[in-house]
């Protein structure tokens, strides 16, 4: 499907983490299982993602999944145990949620590149992203109450902000699978292409999204977040204030003051009106 020339930024045993002109592309490769994901895969993609947090070449994340069948299946059932999905370590941690976490917190966007079934864990992981690309294969659908599981966190509120509580209701109590164009008409994504435009678009897309101001747009993502987060939204969107406000002389002269055992003259810099 790719006729760019990706180049691997860090091995590992259950994803591809790879880079290409400002794109970070990090894919689920456990196309056996349609890559479902176990607790391994999930700190492979929280490591990958502190990468592409750190780094300033890198402006937009794409995630999907290997092969031409399946974006991600959700957890992986051979693992799941009582109290949770287990590890070699035997802990029953699936650090899905702390990945949610990151996909939602990070400062540059994230776009799902919907290859294929995007079911249970799955669907959530995609619709969680900022942005979502599918292609005409791709099926969505939840799962849990079929298979014992269910996703009460954004799985179920974010779902419903994007598609409505009535739609979510029907999603979870049904667990029908949903076409991409159904998918694209209630809400959940944002474009279908064909199979094979599909990185094309998406790399169409994080070419636009590199054009516009990185910090527009993550204070438009932190401004979302807060809406939908709470307390815990607008933590984030503070910390990015001051940000901003650490980037200016008055905030310089507060601390020089003090370095210089002086008292600040704050009246030298400009007042704006609220
Ligand atoms: C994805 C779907 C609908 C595809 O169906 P189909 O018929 O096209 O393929 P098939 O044969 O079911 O799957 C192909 C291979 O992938 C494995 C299957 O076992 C099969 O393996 P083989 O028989 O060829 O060896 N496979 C697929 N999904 C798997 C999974 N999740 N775990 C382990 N192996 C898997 C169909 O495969 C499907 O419905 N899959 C299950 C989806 C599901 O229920 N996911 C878990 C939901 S719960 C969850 O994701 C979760 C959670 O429990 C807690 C927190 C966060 C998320």
């Amino acid at each position: 499907m790719s006729h760019r020339n990706w180049t691997t930024i860090k091995e590992y045993s259950d994803i591809l983490f790879d880079y290409f002109e400002g794109i970070a592309r990090i894919t689920i490769n456990r196309p056996e299982v349609y890559n479902a994901f176990r607790p391994q895969t999930n700190s492979q993609m929280l490591d990958a993602f502190g990468i592409c947090r750190d780094r300033a070449d890198i402006r937009v994340i794409v995630l999907t999944g290997a092969g031409d069948k399946a974006f991600c299946s959700g957890g992986d059932q051979n693992y799941k145990s009582r109290g949770g999905y287990r590890d070699a370590d035997g802990v029953p941690r699936l650090n899905v949620l702390d990945l949610h976490k990151m996909i939602q917190s990070i400062t540059k966007p994230v776009i799902a590149m919907v290859n294929g079934y995007a079911i249970g864990g799955g669907n959530v992981l995609q619709v969680i992203c900022d942005l979502s690309i599918a292609s005409e294969n791709a099926r969505f659908g939840q799962t849990g109450p079929k298979v014992g599981s269910f996703d009460a966190g954004f799985g179920s509120s974010y779902l419903a902000r994007c598609v409505g509580q009535k739609k979510a209701r029907e999603i979870w109590y049904l667990c029908r699978q949903y076409t991409a164009a159904e998918a694209l008409e209630m809400g959940m994504i944002n474009k279908v292409v064909p199979f094979d435009q599909l990185e094309d678009e998406v790399v169409d897309w994080c070419k636009t999204i590199m054009k516009r101001s990185p910090f527009a747009i993550r204070m438009i993502k932190r401004a979302l977040n807060a809406e939908l987060n709470g307390q815990h939204g607008l933590m984030e969107f503070a910390g990015d204030a001051t940000l901003m406000y650490y980037l200016m002389d008055e905030a310089q002269e507060g601390k020089n003051a003090f370095l210089e055992k002086r008292d600040p003259d704050f009246d030298k810099y400009p007042q704006f009106p609220g």
